[in-house]
């Protein structure tokens, strides 16, 4: 057994009617008008080189190249002898964003001086791809989620926990999945040029370790955001618009056969694309179609503003305001309940399909994620 602190902040909630233990994920309570979302605004952007090593710069920007609508792409090519993966044991965290704060501090608080120090002029700091999860709460019925919260300076800074069916999938994934993973970096591959001149090279090597990420600035409610999350490319065009409009969300999906197929396509993974590229304004995602033999037989371009349409006929389908709703209540829920400001206290939000969220609190445990190095340079 550990000797960690457990506590709750019970003076606080009981005072407050609206506040309460836990947060329910039902679909019915968050079916209210669309709450407001501002533009998300590009504040900067990273580069992680072949090697993970971080670039406060754009060095991994990938251009888009069109390819065929029917290409032909062979996706298993290179996976034995042409693929470098990242090690995904290695937990990251927020380190990535944490770093480009520091290099950019003067970017988010326009007025601070760098001398007095003050506190970021965000609420949250976060990946894309946790607010991606809490968007989809709402439908989800397979994989729950845990997330860590840490208080620090009056910005709630917002770090994923991997659960332990996570960890069991990932030690356990058939060589079949760990092919299937390579799949839509290999599309990638086959769509994305170096620089705006050049053509993809699907004979070089496949790493996963390079990535490029984009920082943007935005609003949900009264919750301010900072949020990073991984571009695969842009519109070459040198007219096309600023970021984050002429970026490009890639991926991959098996073809579509049936009516049944079709409606689980729009029902689960439209779904997934539409909150993932919504948050950051990425305007359209180009899916390529593959067979069981991981051949793309077709590709197809969805526009993020035209996806709810697409899916009105399907009954019972998800809905984007239940989604944007339940954040942006589970985002009031964390500013409720995360009450002691310390870079030593975690509140660790936890849920599984089907049920409440449900919190603990941690002090100087195997929680903590907010490094030495961040809280030493913001407080100085
Ligand atoms: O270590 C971790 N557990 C995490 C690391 C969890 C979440 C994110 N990250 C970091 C990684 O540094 C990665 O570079 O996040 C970056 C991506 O962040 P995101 O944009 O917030 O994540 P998400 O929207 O879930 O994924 C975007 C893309 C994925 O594309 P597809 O089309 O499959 O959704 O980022 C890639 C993947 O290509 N990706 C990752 N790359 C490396 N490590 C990871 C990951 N853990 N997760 C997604
Ligand atoms: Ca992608």
């Amino acid at each position: 057994t550990n000797t960690q602190h457990q506590y709750r902040s019970e003076s606080a909630l009981g005072q407050n009617p609206l506040s309460c233990r836990t947060l329910s994920t039902r679909r019915e309570l968050y079916e209210r008008d669309f709450p407001v979302y501002k533009q998300p605004v590009e504040v900067g952007c990273f580069s992680l080189d072949s090697e993970r090593r971080f670039f406060n710069d754009s060095r991994q920007m990938r251009y888009y190249v069109e390819p065929d609508r029917n290409p032909n792409f062979n996706l298993r090519d290179g996976y034995r002898d042409r693929f470098i993966k990242r090690d995904d044991s290695v937990k990251e965290r927020l380190d990535h964003i944490l770093r480009w704060i520091v290099a950019n501090k003067s970017k988010i608080n326009p007025t601070g001086a760098a001398a007095s120090p003050r506190a970021l002029e965000v609420d949250f700091v976060t990946w894309r791809g946790h607010l991606t999860k809490l968007l989809t709460t709402p439908y989800e019925t397979r994989e729950g989620w845990l997330l860590a919260v840490t208080r620090f300076r009056g910005t709630f800074y917002i770090s994923e926990v991997e659960t332990e069916a996570a960890r069991r999938e990932r030690e356990n994934r058939t060589e079949r999945h760990e092919e299937m993973m390579y799949w839509g970096y290999k599309f990638e591959q086959y769509t994305c040029a170096d620089n705006t001149h050049s053509l993809p090279d699907p004979g070089g090597v496949v790493n996963t370790n390079e990535a490029f990420c984009t920082v943007v600035q935005t609003r949900l409610a009264d919750h301010r955001l900072l949020f990073s999350g991984e571009v695969d490319c842009r519109d070459k065009d040198p007219k096309a618009p600023a970021a984050p409009a002429c970026y490009v969300e890639l991926k991959t999906s098996a073809e579509i056969c049936t009516p049944k197929q079709r409606s689980n396509f729009h029902r689960f993974k439209l779904l997934k694309w539409w909150a993932q590229s919504f948050l950051p304004g990425v305007p359209r995602v180009v899916a390529g179609f593959r067979d069981q033999e991981g051949v793309v037989v077709s590709v197809e371009t969805f526009h993020i503003s035209k996806i709810s349409h697409l899916i009105k006929n399907e009954y019972n389908c998800w809905k984007p305001t239940v989604c944007m709703n339940f954040c942006c209540d589970f985002l009031s829920f964390v500013k409720r309940v995360v009450t002691e400001d310390s870079p030593r206290v975690v509140y660790l939000f936890s849920w599984d399909p089907y049920k409440d969220v449900t919190y603990s609190a941690h002090r100087d445990s195997q929680y903590c994620f907010l490094p030495h190095w961040y809280v030493e340079e913001m407080t100085r």
